[in-house]
């Protein structure tokens, strides 16, 4: 399953490309600080989550995702379903 690894204040990686269907999980892998994973377009939108949290999001629709933390506006990141 597709994983994006949250540390440093940013998305890594930053842009991934997953099959339609597929469920994506994010990890929170800071020290200290809580974040979101929150779709541009609002299609998805974690709560604040803390260090060793996880969120997950199952993709169906094909197309570009940009996606923001509500918390940090300068981390973001985009998965393409295709
Ligand atoms: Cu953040």
């Amino acid at each position: 399953m597709p994983q994006v690894s949250i540390r440093d204040f940013a998305f890594h990686p930053g842009e991934l490309t997953v099959n339609a269907g597929e469920t994506v999980t994010w990890t929170n892998d800071e020290n200290d600080s809580d974040h979101t994973v929150s779709a541009d377009d609002g299609s998805f939108d974690s709560a604040p989550f803390p260090p060793r949290g996880t969120f997950s999001h199952t993709f169906a629709v094909h197309g570009r995702f940009p996606y923001h933390c509500s918390l940090h506006p300068s981390m973001r990141g985009s998965v393409t379903v295709t």
